[in-house]
């Protein structure tokens, strides 16, 4: 049976999946949960405990959490990149995949998840410090990574799958600007890369979703 990817093109955490997917020319049914298609959000809800997006359905297995998702992939539908590789390397992209996610594009959404509450439930506390945490992130970021091109070094790996859209979407909440030339190299790069350009073209329709509003960039 077909693979199933439950997700939204304007998604950062789906496109970090679909980056895997599409570098990897792996088929699969993409079931987007926009609400101009009604029947995959409610599958969705049916499946997911909390609706969350992306959700892999391989057969009768149900895979939550982008991570673990992309993991699946290489162990089940392997192609031609290895997600996570083995030895040091492997725990690099680990490591630096869970600081995409847990410091980029965690710090990232704060201020968009703000822009969203209820009036009068905003939290003006919390959105000025992810803002700063995100300039430290980008300074460490700049210190730290591989000089390329990707962010191991070599291999183009699940760290970079998490990096393109946290680096893509955290740009436009805070610019990480000239001073930090290795990070906007790296940004830039990943753009270019033929799987997550089409990330971004098939998010394009998508970008009035932004709720901070989109630059008029990328
Ligand atoms: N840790 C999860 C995060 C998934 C997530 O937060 N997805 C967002 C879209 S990027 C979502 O489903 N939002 C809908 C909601 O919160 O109801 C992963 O890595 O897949």
């Amino acid at each position: 049976m077909t693979l199933q990817l439950f997700g939204h093109p304007f998604s950062s955490y789906t496109q970090k999946v679909l980056i895997a997917l599409y570098a990897d020319e792996t088929p699969f049914e993409y079931r987007n949960v926009d609400p101009a298609f009604p029947e995959n959000g409610a599958e969705l809800q049916r499946i997911s405990p909390f609706g969350l997006f992306p959700t892999l359905v391989d057969d009768d297995e149900v895979v939550l959490e982008s991570t673990p998702i992309i993991e699946h992939l290489q162990a089940k539908h392997p192609g031609p990149n290895r997600w996570i590789p083995n030895g040091d390397e492997g725990r690099r992209a680990r490591f630096l995949d869970r600081f995409f996610d847990l410091h980029v594009m965690t710090n990232m959404n704060v201020p968009v998840a703000d822009r969203l509450r209820p009036e009068g439930k905003q939290d003006a506390f919390g959105v000025d410090r992810a803002r700063k945490r995100l300039h430290v992130v980008y300074d460490w970021l700049d210190a730290n990574l591989a000089d390329g091109p990707w962010a191991i070094g070599e291999a183009f790996t699940l760290a970079d799958c998490a990096a393109a859209p946290s680096l893509f979407y955290a740009d436009w909440v805070e610019e990480i600007g000239d001073t930090r030339p290795k990070l906007s190299a790296y940004r830039a790069r990943l753009l270019a890369h033929p799987a997550v350009a089409r990330c971004v073209e098939e998010a394009r329709p998508y970008r009035a979703y932004f709720p901070l509003g989109a630059p008029d960039r990328d």
